[in-house]
């Protein structure tokens, strides 16, 4: 019941769709476009990979505001035992053409969730929107090859696995920048089991 979601914040309409989908090595590949008013357009990607696979968890948010975009965030971010990408994928990241953009954001305190190659960025122009998507056409190319080849794990490593996303997932559930949108629209239990059920929840 969460596909088409509506709601009001300080007067203007929230409107929230959602999309997820599911492959082999996936259990959750999440999309959603949240608008408020015509002010406010937020996209918010991010791929869960099954425990079974120690694969990185691809996250990305581009939030804009009338006529610019204030954030745009990508990231491949290490969900294994390690807490690091494996040499497939620093190898295929670090081989990337250099993408340099003049407002690089600083992340916040709770961040330590994402990696070294980890964008954010404001947008000064529409070439330089044009890079970031080329950046995450990217990213999502490697995720997808190096997901293809890969084998499953042995359990015990699926339990670190699912250590590390919960890890995850507690890290992104202190973005207060989200959930004061979600709360100011539908209350403060409602953000905080929409952050935590559908935003970045666990497996059971
Ligand atoms: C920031 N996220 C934000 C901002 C807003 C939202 C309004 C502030 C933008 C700015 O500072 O310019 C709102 N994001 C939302 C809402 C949803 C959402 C309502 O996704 C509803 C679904 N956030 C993610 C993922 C990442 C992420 C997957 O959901 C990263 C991969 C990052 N968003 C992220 C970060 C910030 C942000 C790092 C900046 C936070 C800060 O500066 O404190």
């Amino acid at each position: 019941d969460l596909g088409y979601i509506e709601g009001r914040l300080e007067g203007e309409r929230l409107v929230i769709e959602n999309c997820c989908y599911q492959t082999p090595q996936f259990r959750k590949m999440h999309l959603e476009l949240a608008k408020v008013g015509s002010g406010l357009d937020i996209l918010h990607c991010v791929m869960f990979p099954r425990l079974e696979y120690s694969l990185p968890l691809f996250g990305c948010d581009i939030v804009a505001g009338k006529g610019n975009i204030s954030a745009a965030i990508v990231d491949l971010s290490p969900t294994n035992r390690e807490k690091t990408l494996s040499k497939a994928y620093l190898d295929a990241l670090s081989s990337l053409p250099a993408a340099t953009f003049t407002q690089v954001r600083e992340l916040p305190e709770w961040a330590d969730i994402f990696s070294p190659y980890c964008l954010f960025i404001r947008p000064v122009n529409s070439q330089e929107e044009n890079l970031f998507i080329t950046r995450v056409k990217a990213f999502l190319d490697i995720h997808c090859s190096e997901s293809l080849g890969i084998s499953p794990d042995l359990p015990s490593q699926q339990a670190a696995n699912r250590v590390a996303q919960e890890y995850y997932c507690t890290k992104q559930q202190q973005n207060d920048k989200t959930r004061r949108v979600l709360e100011k629209a539908f209350g403060s239990e409602w953000a905080e089991k929409y952050m935590t059920s559908v935003l970045f929840d666990l497996p059971s």
